[in-house]
């Protein structure tokens, strides 16, 4: 007991002193789980983030879009990869935590489960979602798990091509034909507040925030990203000459940022619980994948239980 308290007074002075805290460091269990919660949901999201947008790699309208297209999708396996390794440093199981995502026990991002219904999405998403998901994560880069941290630098680094690879899209649309322009408007109306949902409940509804950030492993709250957010955006959408979808939208001369409208939390919360509009594929396809995987897995494993099978042989024989 007193060991234990020396243990925590040891990780409360690190907290304090930006010191990182590391896998074989001593942490608390309600940390450790709170990071495998956090972290294999941000891999979940990255991962489940490849679908919306592959549905666009063979239609992409030119050879470079589908290059620049191709390396962002597979940016996001990367960071899926990333982020799976930091849960693994953590104790957590691959194998258990990709079937927590299969089961739907464990969330990802809301964002995910809208449809991409034109190649204006593509344009949107690498806009809007890569760049929430920058304003989200470079306080991440800042989080107090050393692995977590040191796998967001190099994200965001990657998020930042994907942001301008998405506003180069909507900037091509938004000067082109009048067809062209409609395009980028109606996909500006379906994902900006699907986006504005993607930092999380507002603080007060926001079970984990105060914890998270009392162990700086948040180091903003979802409202404070969210507005900042909006403050960067509003500015973006109106050099597009297009319109935010929000008639409540207003420069705040006092505050020196922008009111917004009322947030649809109801269709926030649905979405996570699984209804979304493309819940069920989303899942349904890295089920198909892991499934139609199952012969490399048993091919790589092959040999390894051959061997294992001749070394029990020879055991047994002596
Ligand atoms: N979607 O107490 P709260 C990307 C859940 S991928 C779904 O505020 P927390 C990209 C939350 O999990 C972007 N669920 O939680 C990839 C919790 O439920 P549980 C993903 C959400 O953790 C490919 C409950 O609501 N980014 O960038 O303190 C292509 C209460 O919330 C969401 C990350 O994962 C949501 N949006 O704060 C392009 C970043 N928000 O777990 C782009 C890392 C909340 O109790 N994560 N919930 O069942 C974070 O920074 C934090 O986890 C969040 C939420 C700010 C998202």
């Amino acid at each position: 007991m007193e060991k234990e308290k020396d243990l925590q007074k040891e990780f409360d002075a690190k907290i304090d002193a930006e010191t990182k805290i590391e896998p074989r460091d001593w942490m608390p269990d309600a940390y450790r789980k709170n990071l495998i919660r956090q972290i294999s949901q941000h891999a979940h999201s990255e991962v489940v983030g490849m679908l919306p947008e592959a549905n666009w790699i063979t239609r992409a309208p030119s050879l470079r879009r589908k290059v620049a297209l191709l390396a962002k999708v597979q940016d996001e396996a990367g960071h899926g990869l990333y982020l799976y390794s930091a849960t693994e440093t953590l104790g957590a199981k691959r194998e258990d935590t990709v079937d927590d995502l299969h089961r739907g026990k464990a969330k990802y991002s809301n964002i995910f489960n809208y449809p991409t219904v034109t190649w204006a999405d593509i344009g949107a998403i690498g806009w809007l979602v890569d760049g929430a998901a920058i304003q989200n994560q470079v306080m991440l880069t800042r989080t107090s798990y050393g692995p977590y941290s040191r796998a967001m630098v190099r994200i965001c680094k990657e998020e930042s091509f994907h942001q301008r690879q998405g506003y180069e899209i909507m900037l091509t649309l938004a000067n082109g034909t009048e067809a062209q322009k409609e395009m980028a408007q109606d996909a500006l109306n379906r994902w900006w507040w699907p986006s504005l949902m993607m930092f999380g409940p507002s603080d007060k509804d926001s079970p984990h925030s105060q914890q998270s950030m009392a162990w700086k492993i948040k180091r903003q709250s979802n409202d404070e990203l969210r507005q900042e957010f909006i403050d960067k955006t509003v500015p973006q959408a109106e050099y597009l000459g297009l319109t935010i979808p929000d008639p409540d939208l207003k420069w705040n001369e006092e505050r020196e940022s922008y009111d917004f409208g009322p947030i649809n939390w109801d269709e926030f919360f649905n979405v996570i619980k699984g209804n979304g509009p493309m819940n069920k594929e989303r899942l349904k396809a890295r089920k198909d994948a892991k499934d139609n995987g199952a012969w490399v897995r048993e091919a790589a494993n092959a040999y390894a239980k051959k061997k294992r099978k001749r070394e029990a042989g020879k055991q047994s024989a002596a």
